[in-house]
């Protein structure tokens, strides 16, 4: 069974959380306190030298880091994950523009005025950075989400999962949505995906928990349950 480290807060490991949620797989989760420094004992740091969550132990020994490298690594061979060249190549295209665009921003504005006692304060002059540039993705997603219902390969992928972690944060960190419709729009279709999960989700009672997701019905936009994954 995988497990993974992550912390509940964290957008990042929510991508993963998310992700598992959504194609029923069973997984062991480690909270990891990173204001408290526990992404960076000598033995975090042994399973991932970069210090962060998520990380997903998918065997003994073997760590994988970086959200959007273990969303791929978890949906390989379903419908989540695109395999059609030009349907990757969007996907990859849309998941190093959350990478490099908005989670910089949305990210970091999360972190700070939230998570942080008195972040406000000590990144005054990073804030109004983070809101133009924050803003200025948010135009971009919705411009492409004007004319599609998803980011890439026409039906909900972990390009969805990558972009809808920040964003459906971003009310809790000043970001004003109101502008960018049909960004709103896809929130909800994301959040109504039938296994969806919440970001506050954690599978505690694993075994019940599942049942409960493998019971709901496969995804409207076509992924299938996948039973293959249940036996990892
Ligand atoms: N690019 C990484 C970013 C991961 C990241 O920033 N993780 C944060 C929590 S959201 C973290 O662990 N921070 C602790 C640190 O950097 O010391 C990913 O997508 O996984």
């Amino acid at each position: 069974m995988f497990t993974l480290y992550s912390m509940q807060r964290s957008g990042n490991s929510y991508k993963v959380r998310l992700a598992l949620a959504h194609l029923a797989i069973p997984f062991r989760l480690v909270e990891i306190d990173i204001l408290r420094g526990e992404s960076h004992t000598p033995e975090f740091l042994e399973m991932n030298p970069n210090g962060q969550v998520p990380l997903l132990e998918v065997m003994p020994g073997r760590y994988i880091a970086e959200s959007n490298a273990i969303l791929w690594y978890v949906a390989g061979g379903t419908p989540l994950a695109p395999e059609d060249r030009i349907d990757r190549a969007d996907a990859l295209q849309w998941m190093f523009f959350e990478q490099h665009s908005l989670e910089p921003n949305i990210g970091a504005a999360y972190f700070w005025l939230n998570l942080v006692k008195g972040g406000r304060d000590l990144q005054s002059h990073a804030l109004e950075d983070w809101m133009e540039e924050g803003h200025r993705a948010f135009g971009v997603m919705d411009r492409h989400l004007r004319r599609n219902r998803y980011f890439a390969a026409d039906r909900f992928t972990i390009a969805d999962i990558a972009l809808y972690a920040y964003t459906h944060l971003a009310h809790e960190c000043e970001y004003d949505l109101a502008p960018f419709p049909a960004v709103r729009a896809w929130l909800a279709r994301v959040a109504d995906e039938p296994r969806y999960v919440p970001m506050s989700w954690a599978p505690a009672a694993s075994a019940a928990d599942l049942k409960f997701l493998q019971d709901r019905p496969q995804s409207r936009s076509g992924t299938p349950n996948r039973k293959a994954a249940l036996k990892s």
